[in-house]
């Protein structure tokens, strides 16, 4: 794939390089992306399974999609796309993933600064004592996971619509997003605020804005390089070229 000279020259000079990721890039890892074709929302509104409402209108319901995408996400690998992040952190006195996706493939990927805006789908907590409970523990429950301690319900500890995000993870992706030289958006649909609002406010604050997606998105419009493709597919052509850029700096 040819890296356009912008880019080249971008990677060249960076001190700062963020990676904000979204569903995408776990795809080529066979974890279902949520709103393109396939993808989990296909035949339920996302709001029935990713909110509070939902979850209490149909905890069964909404604990069958989550213990299904437990063990999906068990069984899978990190793919060249993750990979080629947690190389590329090496070529930079700064780099830093700001993810919405919730599997936990960066770190396994060996990505060491990590930021997760929605959660984390291998933790559990009780909505009332607030206790954690493992996924081991809760797929060993039957039905709608209760509390051992005090039989309150048991949720995921990720984000559902209408919450907020955590506090610290929030902070840090915008500073992330504030400080970068280079901001690549990779694989996200980008529809989902307040994370959608990350790559716009990096490019406002001077950074260099990089989309990868095999499809264009609302962002498409506002970046200053489309690299159309598979995240497995781009991001180690991007790392190969940030390879060569950087050689002289090591
Ligand atoms: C590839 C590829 C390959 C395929 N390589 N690419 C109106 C306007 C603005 C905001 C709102 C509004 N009404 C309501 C809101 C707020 C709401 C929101 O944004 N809604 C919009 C949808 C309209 N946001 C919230 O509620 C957030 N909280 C909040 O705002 O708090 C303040 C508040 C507090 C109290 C009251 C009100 C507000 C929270 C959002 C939480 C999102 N949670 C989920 C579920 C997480 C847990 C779980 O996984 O179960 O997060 S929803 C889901 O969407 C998940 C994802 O992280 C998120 C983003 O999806 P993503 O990653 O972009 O995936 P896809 O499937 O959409 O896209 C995949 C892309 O990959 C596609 O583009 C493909 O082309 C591409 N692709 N193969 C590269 N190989
Ligand atoms: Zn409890």
């Amino acid at each position: 794939m040819e890296i356009p000279s912008a880019l080249r020259n971008a990677l060249k000079h960076a001190s700062m390089v963020t990676a904000f990721t979204g569903a995408g890039i776990s795809a080529e890892s066979g974890v279902p992306t949520f709103r393109s074709a396939g993808g989990v929302w296909k035949k339920m509104r996302p709001e029935e399974l990713a909110s509070m409402e939902g979850f209490l209108r149909n905890p069964v319901l909404v604990w069958e999609w989550y213990a299904e995408r437990k063990r999906i996400i068990a069984d899978v690998q990190p793919n060249p796309g993750h990979r080629a992040l947690a190389q590329m952190q090496d070529l930079f006195p700064r780099f830093e993933v700001v993810t919405q996706n919730i599997d936990n493939l960066h770190r396994r990927a060996g990505s060491r600064v990590v930021h997760e805006l929605h959660g984390n789908i291998e933790r559990n907590y009780c909505m009332a004592c607030g206790r954690n409970f493992s996924n081991e523990a809760v797929l060993a429950m039957e039905g709608v996971p209760l509390c051992i301690e005090c039989k309150g319900q048991i949720r995921p500890d990720v984000v559902w619509f209408g919450e907020s995000l955590p506090e610290d993870a929030w902070e840090a992706g915008v500073h992330a997003a504030e400080y970068a030289d280079v901001f690549f958006s990779i694989g996200t649909s980008a529809v989902v605020y307040p994370a959608a609002s990350l790559p716009v406010m990096a490019r406002r604050a001077g950074a260099l804005l990089v989309e990868v997606n095999p499809e264009p998105t609302p962002l498409t419009p506002d970046v200053d390089v489309f690299l159309q493709g598979a995240a497995g597919e781009v991001m180690p052509a991007v790392y190969e070229c940030a390879l060569r850029e950087r050689k002289d700096k090591r």
